[in-house]
């Protein structure tokens, strides 16, 4: 009798219920982590506002009945917040593994548990005294983020566990049992992972960007030597509906910098070397700064991007020391002929040694912007603000070394990005208002506007319309050549479709050219020009 081996009959284990109940716990936690990291990263991206957890602590802290809170103080002194973070981590991951659970039994209520958490902590964020419109987005964002991770993890577990299902053995079920429960272990480990890391680096530099803001809050400046010049309204035109105020608001300040992130800087660690071709290589502290005869100047700066007409450029009073007196005291050798600044986030800026070393003109090491410490935007602690260069060559923010060269050795970070070497701002001018396309009625309308040839200065501005000969401008009085001059012209305005268009002249007689020019390589030329609709 021959015996045939008969092949040993497999018996699968399937994957027991327990083991898929944890996997889709972990599957939750593992959803709270994405959702909770993307909210972080986005917050961290608008300047860390609505952070779902810190809007639902405080939220909670808020509900919290006094005496539970003072029962709390009372045990945990001042661990309290700890506490709160270790009670909401404790609600968050049952929360979680609720929403895990639900999703893989009963789709989709994991979801919809997902979402309505969501909903909660977009209330409570968005009812925090100093939410903005865009409170609500790291939440939003996140929770939709992780409502996909949850389905695919979900659905991949679905599958290793449908594949693990008791059935007559076959090898192509093993395999299939297999890829299916790698493809689940691989997405839950690299989400898990990353979500981790990248929350992790996130709030740690949301942490770092709330105590420099804190440190600035707390910085006194000490008043200018000489101090700058008082601008009374009554000399400016500002009173004009829809003209640029004559000093530009910190907040409405234009911002243009390659920073992904605001770099964070604790002044009392920051410091500004300069070295390069110097008989003396110098550093200097915040406190060593500060102890200097500052001096206030009122200096327009002007982003090299601005098309005609554009928004990019402001006017603000600078509290600063004299970049001129620095580099005196570094001694410069025979030779140089450029100061590279770089800055804490390795933007660097090529400017001219001698505009720099120039008596007649206050290029400044600026710590101060309109009576306030620079906001952490516009270069906190320390940045260079230069009268009459474009800021990609003299304007570096979150300044921390300046190398004495030359133009022939070193070059700026826009320059060897196709932008010119040296960027001396070119006269331009604009009209703020009526705005273009905007319907107004007929009468005395204001046209008003600025015009800037920095470091020059404005001697007249001229408006024509509809192509006909060019008016004088009325001008408001200038304070120094380093600034925007503020114009107006009032124009009987009849009915129909009216071209406006305005020209300046800088104090050496050069007219605004009506060439047009785009911004790169070195400045945008042309004449601004509106359509207005006179009902
Ligand atoms: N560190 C750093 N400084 C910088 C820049 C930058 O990208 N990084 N951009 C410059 C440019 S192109 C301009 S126009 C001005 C703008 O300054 P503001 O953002 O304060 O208006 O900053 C200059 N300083
Ligand atoms: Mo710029």
């Amino acid at each position: 009798m021959t015996t045939t081996l008969a092949p040993p009959t497999p018996t699968t284990p399937a994957l027991p219920s327990q083991r898929v109940g944890l996997f889709a716990g972990l599957v939750g936690v593992v959803t709270a982590l994405v959702t909770l990291a993307v909210a972080e990263v986005v917050s961290l991206f608008l300047g860390g506002i609505g952070n779902p957890i810190l809007g639902v602590g405080s939220l909670f802290i808020d509900l919290v009945p006094a005496w539970l809170k003072s029962a709390v103080i009372a045990v945990f002194g001042t661990n309290d917040k700890i506490f709160l973070f270790f009670v909401l981590g404790v609600v968050v991951v049952a929360l979680a593994v609720l929403v895990g659970q639900l999703q893989l039994r009963k789709p989709p209520y994991g979801v919809v548990v997902l979402g309505a958490v969501g909903l909660i902590a977009v209330i409570a964020v968005g009812t925090r005294s100093d939410a903005s419109a865009l409170a609500p987005a790291p939440t939003v964002v996140g929770v939709v983020v992780g409502i996909l991770v949850l389905r695919a993890l979900t659905t991949r577990l679905q599958a290793w566990r449908d594949a693990a299902a008791p059935k007559p053995r076959s090898v192509a079920a093993a395999s299939g049992k297999q890829i299916e429960r790698r493809s689940f272990l691989t997405m839950l480990g690299v989400a898990g992972v990353a979500s981790a890391v990248v929350g992790t680096g996130a709030r740690m530099m949301s942490a770092a960007t709330t105590a420099v803001q804190e440190i600035r809050g707390a910085i006194k400046l000490p008043a200018a030597a000489s101090a700058g010049p008082v601008v009374e309204t009554a000399n400016t035109l500002d009173t004009i509906s829809g003209i640029s105020p004559f000093v530009t608001p910190n907040v409405d300040f234009y911002r243009i910098d390659t920073a992904l992130q605001v770099p964070s800087i604790d002044s009392s660690t920051w410091s500004l070397k300069i070295t390069g071709m110097v008989e003396e290589e110098i550093e200097i502290s915040f406190d060593d700064l500060l102890a200097l005869p500052l001096q206030e100047e009122l200096i327009t700066l002007t982003c090299v991007s601005q098309e005609v007409g554009g928004d990019l450029i402001g006017n603000a009073l600078w509290l600063g020391y004299p970049l001129r007196e620095l580099l005196a005291r570094a001694k410069p050798t025979a030779g140089a002929d450029m100061v590279l600044s770089t800055s804490q986030d390795g933007f660097t800026a090529s400017t001219p040694l001698s505009v720099l070393q120039d008596t007649d003109r206050n290029a400044m090491l600026a710590v101060g912007m309109n009576g306030e410490p620079l906001p952490l935007e516009h270069g906190f602690p320390v940045r260079m603000v230069v009268p009459g260069l474009y800021g990609y060559v003299s304007a570096t923010k979150w300044v921390v070394s300046l190398k004495v060269t030359t133009f022939a050795d070193d070059e700026g970070y826009w320059t060897s990005r196709g932008w010119t070497a040296k960027g001396p701002i070119k006269l331009s001018s604009r009209i703020d208002t009526p705005r273009s396309g905007y319907s107004i009625d007929p009468g005395t309308v204001a046209i008003a506007g600025v015009a800037w040839a920095q470091h020059t200065g404005i001697s007249a501005v001229d408006v024509s319309i509809d192509g006909g000969s060019w008016q004088p401008a009325t001008l408001a009085e200038a304070v120094n050549v380093d600034t925007w001059l503020q114009w107006s012209y009032n124009w009987d305005a009849t009915s129909g479709s009216h071209e406006v268009r305005v020209r300046s002249t800088d104090s050496n007689g050069l007219v605004q050219t009506s060439d047009e020019l785009p911004p790169a390589p070195d400045g945008s030329t042309g004449l601004h020009t509106i359509t207005v609709l006179v009902n």
